[in-house]
């Protein structure tokens, strides 16, 4: 299905090419996964993205959980990823003043030179952004933030007054991409997605086609609610990299958010 189709209003809205490369994989793919590939060794994180990967709209890592991180194995997973054509999103949640922000995309994973996203929170202020954006251009790339409007975890302070001000930004800055939204919580979302309006993405951790609490505070919801609640991706982790089958997990998380996609849009 061609993207504009089933996008609909979001595409008209988000004209980036980032953006564009997002709903334009997620439609070839029929998914809206965004794999949150938390594994510590790099064989068994580059067996995981190989194997799911086609299911995949996005790549999600923790670059700073893998035990045995080398340069070399990572360019692997760029590989991987640029395969079969996914962002690869760094989830480091900055949220130091701008110029430590666009040092610490460089350090010794130099996120700059290989993630396309990555996260952060707006705590320290707007210049957080302009970091990032600084660390892409010194290596001549360029990149999107999606800064966290609200968490997923039980007893997170993303709400109220801080919130309104993280998307009220986020709406103004060309880097912002979009926002982490609260998967877990749909009527939030629904409230979100309202503030956000629609030439911003937003993604959404906390889903798990088994509802309920999960371990240490993380909550999930129904990844069909939360894209029709106003989700453009479901970061899924556990759901699929702790699954029996990964393949077969991932290809469920996919049939389920791309349906909601198509109801959501009704096409
Ligand atoms: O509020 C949040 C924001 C994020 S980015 N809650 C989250 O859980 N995340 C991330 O999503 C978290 O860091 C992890 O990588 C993933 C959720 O993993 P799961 O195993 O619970 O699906």
């Amino acid at each position: 299905m061609e993207p504009e189709t089933v996008w609909g209003e979001r595409w008209r809205a988000m004209a980036t090419p980032i953006a564009r490369q997002y709903m334009t994989t997620a439609a070839r793919s029929n998914s809206l996964v965004c794999l949150a590939a938390d594994k510590s060794r790099m064989s068994d994180l580059l067996t995981l993205v190989r194997s799911v990967g086609p299911f995949l709209a996005a790549l999600k890592t923790h670059v700073d959980v893998v035990e045995d991180w080398t340069d070399e194995g990572w360019k692997e997973v760029r590989a991987a990823a640029d395969d079969v054509d996914l962002l690869l999103f760094e989830d480091r949640k900055f949220a130091d003043i701008g110029g430590i922000t666009q040092k610490q995309m460089h350090g010794m994973y130099g996120i700059a030179s290989w993630a396309d996203l990555v996260t952060a929170h707006l705590i320290s202020g707007p210049d957080i952004v302009d970091g990032c954006m600084a660390a892409w251009a010194d290596v001549g790339r360029s990149g999107g933030v999606l800064l966290l409007a609200q968490m997923s975890s039980r007893g997170n302070l993303l709400a109220g007054a801080y919130s309104d001000a993280v998307v009220a930004h986020g709406r103004e800055h060309d880097g912002v991409m979009g926002f982490i939204g609260n998967g877990s919580r749909p009527e939030e979302l629904r409230d979100l997605r309202g503030r956000v309006g629609e030439g911003r993405m937003i993604w959404t951790p906390g889903v798990n086609l088994a509802v309920g609490d999960g371990l240490m505070g993380q909550r999930y919801g129904h990844p069909r609610d939360a894209v029709l609640a106003g989700s453009d991706a479901i970061i899924v982790g556990s759901g699929i990299h702790k699954a029996e089958d990964p393949v077969a997990a991932a290809k469920a998380y996919a049939d389920a958010s791309w349906h909601a996609l198509l109801e959501r849009s009704g096409v």
